[in-house]
């Protein structure tokens, strides 16, 4: 076995890595195959959290036991070793295509991932109409009854929304998932702003799959895995987003499915579309647009560009008081050089309660749809942002002029040139799933 992913259906970033693995299965690049492993909390608290520190999901293990936590850390390294059919264009040849499609995947990890962590939230509270708890409560309990008949994996999922988020009590005294909603500046104040930035991306996907099956055109790409990850196991899968994804954005369902390799009428990547000859015989050919293939020339289209658009125009600017504020921290009396930095996407974890909430040093204020909020700083973005930074120097050294054109049409698009000198201060390693700051 090369490759045995540990993960849940219902977890955002285990979409992303599955969908990604199946279709390097499916290209024939994975030839002695992977597993789709359900993490339970035995397989937790034994196996990952032992060998990473962390019992965050995916997490995957190579035939060598080599462990590999994070869904862009499981990307690269396959990428790095099975070359049949990538997914990340190469930065010399197809620099913009290459830069959209980290950009893509950042916004989609790390700024989509608040309104899709709200939608799932919000819809199961108990006063919330439509309401989703019961499946909400059913896919928790596939992994934490897991084995266990279905009522009893059913109370075992609520039991888990009680215990650790306290559902009962979620507006007056959040905990778990709904305090972490507030750590992501996701309040009663900004949460119908962040679902305009959702709806907002959807309605250009949907402009831009009109013409294209995916991102680049005919094939899937590593911004389409990102997108997956807010589009399948939260937009698509649960119960009142799924209804008004597949009712009001079919052609966006369409595309889960088809990334997802699921489904025949949605002509996903393995699949040909057949006619039938003057003969009456079968005749071939890709089902994908683009002639089954990404776009040639280096091409972004337009549509795409407008997706990129909002990486610049919503992320960005927390991006850049992220890197001064994490600099800040990690100079102070707080922190000892080379030492731990929290790690973590969803919430402020509890030893980093006091820095990350309220008015914490690793807390800043920030604007969603024009309303002014307050949220954790997350230095994960900085390690994101330092894997982005060898890409950006990899395609500027190809054509600088390229590149930077391409970047002007941005609002503060050419901040990214500046990007390993925003760095200069503020740089982390990780090592399994924690964050240092480099001595
Ligand atoms: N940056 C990580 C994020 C992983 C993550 O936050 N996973 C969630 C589920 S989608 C999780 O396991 N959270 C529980 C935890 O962090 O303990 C990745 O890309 O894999």
């Amino acid at each position: 076995m090369t490759y045995r992913l540990f993960s849940w259906e219902f977890s955002y970033f285990s979409g992303k890595a599955r969908a990604y693995l199946r279709y390097k299965e499916r290209m024939g690049d994975l030839q002695e195959g992977w597993e789709d492993i359900l993490a339970t909390p035995e397989l937790l608290e034994g196996l990952l959290r032992p060998a990473t520190g962390s019992g965050a999901v995916p997490q995957m293990l190579t035939g060598d036991g080599t462990w590999v936590q994070d869904s862009s850390d499981i990307i690269d390294y396959v990428e790095e070793r099975q070359s049949l059919a990538p997914v990340i264009p190469d930065p010399v040849q197809s620099p913009r295509q290459c830069l959209a499609s980290y950009l893509v995947e950042f916004l989609a990890d790390e700024w989509l991932v608040v309104p899709g962590f709200w939608e799932r939230w919000h819809y199961s509270m108990a006063d919330v109409e439509p309401n989703h708890v019961e499946y909400n409560a059913m896919q928790w309990g596939s992994v934490f009854g897991a084995g266990a008949p279905a009522k009893d994996r059913l109370a075992a999922g609520h039991a888990v929304f009680e215990e650790m988020f306290g559902i009962s009590h979620a507006r007056e005294n959040p905990q778990g998932t709904y305090a972490g909603l507030i750590h992501l500046g996701c309040t009663e104040t900004t949460e119908q702003a962040w679902w305009g930035s959702m709806e907002n991306v959807l309605s250009l996907m949907d402009a831009h799959l009109h013409a294209h099956d995916f991102l680049l055109g005919g094939q899937p790409s590593l911004g389409d895995f990102g997108l997956i990850g807010p589009l399948y196991a939260h937009l698509y899968r649960d119960a009142t987003s799924g209804f008004m994804l597949r009712t009001q954005h079919p052609i966006v369902a369409e595309w889960v499915e088809r990334c997802n390799g699921a489904s025949v009428d949605a002509r996903s990547y393995d699949q040909k579309l057949y006619s039938l000859d003057d003969k009456g015989e079968l005749v071939g050919r890709p089902a994908t647009s683009d002639g089954g293939q990404w776009l040639g020339e280096d091409e972004v289209p337009a549509t795409l560009n407008a997706i990129v658009a909002v990486f610049f125009q919503e992320m960005w600017p927390v991006l850049c008081s992220t890197m001064e504020k994490t600099a800040a921290y990690i100079a102070s009396d707080a922190h000892a050089a080379g030492g731990e930095l929290p790690a973590k996407t969803f919430f402020a974890d509890l030893p980093w309660y006091e820095q990350q909430t309220g008015e914490g040093p690793l807390t800043h204020e920030f604007e969603i749809g024009g309303i002014r909020e307050r949220r954790m700083v997350t230095p994960y973005h900085i390690y994101m942002l330092q894997r982005l930074e060898t890409i950006v120097a990899a395609t500027l050294a190809a054509d600088r002029d390229v590149v930077t054109t391409w970047l002007g049409q941005f609002q503060r698009g050419e901040e990214l040139l500046e990007l390993s000198a925003r760095l200069s201060n503020c740089r982390v390693q990780k090592k399994g799933a924690q964050l240092y700051s480099v001595d």
